[in-house]
């Protein structure tokens, strides 16, 4: 079963997505998602001059063995262009051998360990009544867990708060657009939220919040502190996550659990955070994580750790990354959370997929391999457009992690 075509498709059905597809000489193919939004080009030129001309001739089912040559092979490891080119190539392998075997992927990891896997959506406003009124909806159309963000008197735009409620699509401009923080404002702001939600929606719902890496560990473990009573399921990202060891002051401090890594792209960026129990979820997904075969090794070592999976579901993960974390969703033993925003009619139609919403859940579905592909037809309609995502800067002008 040798590898006789790999392409490299770039399209914009809505969001520039890439995807690497792969024909082997017996008809099989597969597809791999390898976005990195705001530098897909990066990747794709990554897999066209790197990584395709090693493809060819491959024996497609050396699932592991070609991924220990593209990571060995390349000398320069990790970082999120490398680690997602690997991953669309090892994903896109593991469509081709569930499709080899007449069995969707999920069967060849052990088989289910869950009837569906549950999911998180996004409720967000400017204001807590809107807020309040968002996560009505996602009530309404059953989901178990919601995440809530909500705007900050003071700032005139606050993370995670936009006008498009279904989809998250932070990538707005050309050039990077600028939004303004205030630790204290925020800090001051957010306690009040979540006892507005907790009144109206009682304990059972489960609750998310978004940091997006703003803050110290200090001052994260106050936030954590503050928001003990709501009894989140997680507080995301409370601070930039390169010092793995500052997540020890946060520990120290609050019972409210932590979820990290959706930037991450390797095990040795969660080592120490699951080893000493430093966090309770690993953010890690296919794409930016190495792919099917790195994540497994992720949860793998998360399980030996009470660290449970919550991988990144935001809406510039493509549906071939979605299918895919769906595939080890609903095997592995430590699943916790799967963040679900969805994708619009056009990205649906140039990515269409067996995975399904019902009552709070996503199933994967039982076609072949991962049940998802790619209309290269549709994909051509939609050229490649430009989008960064925003940078963030103090209220005295000075960069801060956005
Ligand atoms: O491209 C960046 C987004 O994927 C990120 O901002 C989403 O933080 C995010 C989330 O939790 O979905
Ligand atoms: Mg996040």
């Amino acid at each position: 079963m040798k590898i006789v075509d790999a392409r490299v498709i770039v399209t914009c059905p809505g969001r520039n997505f890439v995807t690497l597809k792969i024909v082997t000489d017996d008809g099989f193919t597969g597809v791999g998602d390898a976005t990195l939004n705001g530098r897909e080009l990066a990747v794709a030129s990554y897999l066209s001059d790197h990584v395709v001309p090693l493809l060819i001739g491959r024996d497609a089912a050396r699932i592991e063995d070609t991924w220990q040559y593209l990571y060995k092979g390349a000398y320069w490891r990790r970082g999120p262009v490398t680690m997602s080119a690997i991953a669309a190539v090892d994903t896109a392998l593991w469509d081709i051998k569930g499709k080899q075997a007449g069995m969707p992927v999920y069967q060849m990891l052990g088989g289910r360990s869950r009837e569906g896997v549950t999911v998180y959506g996004h409720a967000n406003g400017a204001t807590v009544d809107d807020v309040l009124a968002e996560v009505e909806r996602y009530v309404g159309m059953s989901y178990r867990a919601v995440r809530v963000q909500c705007g900050v008197p003071g700032l005139a735009t606050t993370y995670g708060v936009s006008t498009d409620k279904l989809f998250y699509e932070p990538a707005d401009g050309t050039l990077p657009s600028q939004t303004q923080w205030s630790t204290e404002r925020y800090l001051a702001h957010v306690p009040g939220v979540f006892a507005r939600v907790r009144e109206e929606f009682g304990p059972h719902l489960r609750l998310l919040h978004d940091v997006h890496h703003r803050l110290t560990p200090i001052e994260a473990a106050r936030l954590g502190k503050s928001l003990e009573p709501y009894a989140l399921t997680w507080m995301e990202d409370p601070v930039p996550a390169e010092l793995q060891e500052g997540f020890r002051l946060i520990r120290q401090h609050t019972v409210t659990p932590i979820a990290v890594g959706e930037v991450f792209n390797s095990v040795w960026d969660c080592q120490q955070l699951i080893a000493e129990q430093l966090i309770d979820y690993i953010r890690t997904t296919v794409v930016h994580a190495g792919g099917i075969t790195h994540l497994r090794r992720i949860f793998d070592l998360a399980a030996l750790h009470h660290v449970r999976s919550g991988s990144h579901g935001a809406t510039d993960l493509s549906p071939v990354c979605m299918a895919a974390a769906l595939q080890l969703d609903v095997s592995i033993p430590n699943f916790g959370l799967q963040e679900y925003m969805r994708h619009t009619d056009d990205t649906d139609r140039v990515f269409p997929h067996a995975y399904r919403y019902a009552d709070g859940y996503l199933h994967p579905g039982e076609e072949p391999g991962l049940g998802v592909d790619i209309d290269e037809k549709a994909a051509a309609e939609f050229p490649y457009a430009p989008a960064y995502l925003p940078v963030n800067r103090l209220e005295d002008g000075t960069m801060h992690s956005w």
